[in-house]
């Protein structure tokens, strides 16, 4: 048996990459959380088991999903973690962390100064990318690093910050290591008691019909059999769409969509004047789209609303616009950069309904989900709020 080692179990892996390994024989997978034991302990008590319930406007289906056979908590156990790492049998190592966990500064290299990676370079809690350094300066066999994080260029961004945390660590790593980039998508709402109750099953996954899944065909070792994804040479273009297109409406619905008054994208995307917002948003972020996939973004715009739609998957607004501060420079204000001389009203108003949402939530004391929380509150003091949270985000 091959193994894949997965770093971040939530339900978006458990929905996604699981899922495309699920149908691949040979493979299993070790799962590692950083720091909670809840999913663990969870999965551990029936077997690492759990059931996807996949719901689309027309119904719901249930599938089992059962190729975890193993999980590390690193907090509790780093050393089990590291020899993971080490494995030879190891020869995929994949990601989903979310985008703060990279740790990553304004040049998309990795942030020495962040809390964590101080603690982990001093030998504290282990970070997602300190540990990927140590365990692969340890390694001699081969093995592919996959980041399935809604990052551009999440392959090379991953790769610069391990690298970066090597040198300050004084490690080498000297075992042919690749991290191709790749896209990823299918919609993954938390687990809510109707979802568990449903499905008879305390670890039960919700989800949508659609998956995606592009990857960079840059293997060192051993590469799964996932049917159905799209092995390219580059992924950027397909990064690009999604995260513009999909991600960046999705943000625009969030923002402006919890300060309407509404509690899931697809009530969101009922309201006629999101609906118009978020088309025009994807209309803008189409016409900065490489050439290769320009065609297929009219088509993609129709499927994404319709995929929104979807009643049956209560997807909270409140839950994509947890890291906003992470999320805004991605999908929207990248794509603001790349227009600029070209008005772009429904980009600006995404921004805008970002700037509202945090001084909303700040002026009525709640506590930002965010890893910039404190930032922001101050910035939310200052004389001029909306020129400050701008800058947080890098938007012009
Ligand atoms: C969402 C994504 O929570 C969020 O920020 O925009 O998780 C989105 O559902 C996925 O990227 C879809 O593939």
């Amino acid at each position: 048996m091959t193994r894949i080692l997965h770093l971040g179990v939530g339900n978006f892996f458990r929905a996604h990459q699981a899922d495309y390994t699920q149908s691949s024989p040979g493979w299993r997978v070790t799962g590692v959380s950083f720091r909670s034991p809840a999913i663990r302990d969870g999965l551990a008590a029936q077997g690492y088991g759990y059931a996807l319930v996949i719901k689309d406007a027309g119904g719901t289906r249930l599938r089992q999903i059962d190729v975890i056979d193993r999980m590390i908590v690193a907090a509790e156990d780093p050393q089990a973690l590291h020899t993971a790492i080490t494995d030879p049998k190891v020869a995929v190592i994949t990601l989903t962390v979310t985008e703060k966990a990279y740790h990553l500064g304004p040049e998309g290299r990795l942030d020495l100064n962040a809390d964590a990676v101080r603690d982990d370079l001093a030998g504290g809690a282990p970070t997602p990318v300190g540990a990927l350094a140590r365990g692969l300066a340890a390694r001699t066999a081969p093995v592919t690093v996959l980041s399935c994080d809604n990052l551009a260029d999440n392959g090379p961004k991953l790769r610069a910050a391990v690298m970066d945390f090597a040198a300050a660590a004084g490690l080498s790593i000297t075992a042919p290591v690749t991290f191709p980039a790749s896209m990823v998508d299918r919609i993954t709402p938390a687990t809510t008691d109707a979802i568990r109750a449903e499905a008879s099953d305390p670890m039960a996954v919700p989800t949508e019909a659609f998956t995606e899944w592009v990857v960079e065909d840059n293997f060192a070792a051993a590469r799964p059999d996932w049917p159905g994804v799209q092995w390219v040479d580059d992924v950027a273009p397909h990064e690009m769409r999604k995260l513009r297109m999909l991600n960046g409406a999705h943000s625009y619905l969030a923002y402006a969509g919890t300060l309407r008054g509404h509690e899931f994208v697809h009530q969101a995307v009922a309201d006629p004047v999101l609906r118009a917002g978020a088309y025009a948003l994807m209309q803008e972020a189409a016409e900065t789209l490489p050439e290769t996939v320009r065609a297929q973004a009219a088509p993609y715009a129709d499927a994404l609303l319709e995929r929104f739609d979807n009643p049956n998957l209560h997807h909270r607004l409140r839950q994509i616009a947890m890291d906003g501060s992470q999320k805004m420079p991605i999908r929207v204000v990248a794509t603001l950069r790349d227009r600029t001389g070209t008005p772009s009203p429904a980009l600006t108003q995404a921004i805008n309904a970002w700037c509202d949402f945090v001084r909303v939530e700040t002026g009525a004391g709640r506590t930002l989900d965010d890893p910039m929380a404190g930032a922001l509150d101050d910035a939310c003091r200052g004389a001029n709020p909306a020129s400050a949270l701008r800058q947080i985000i890098g938007a012009p």
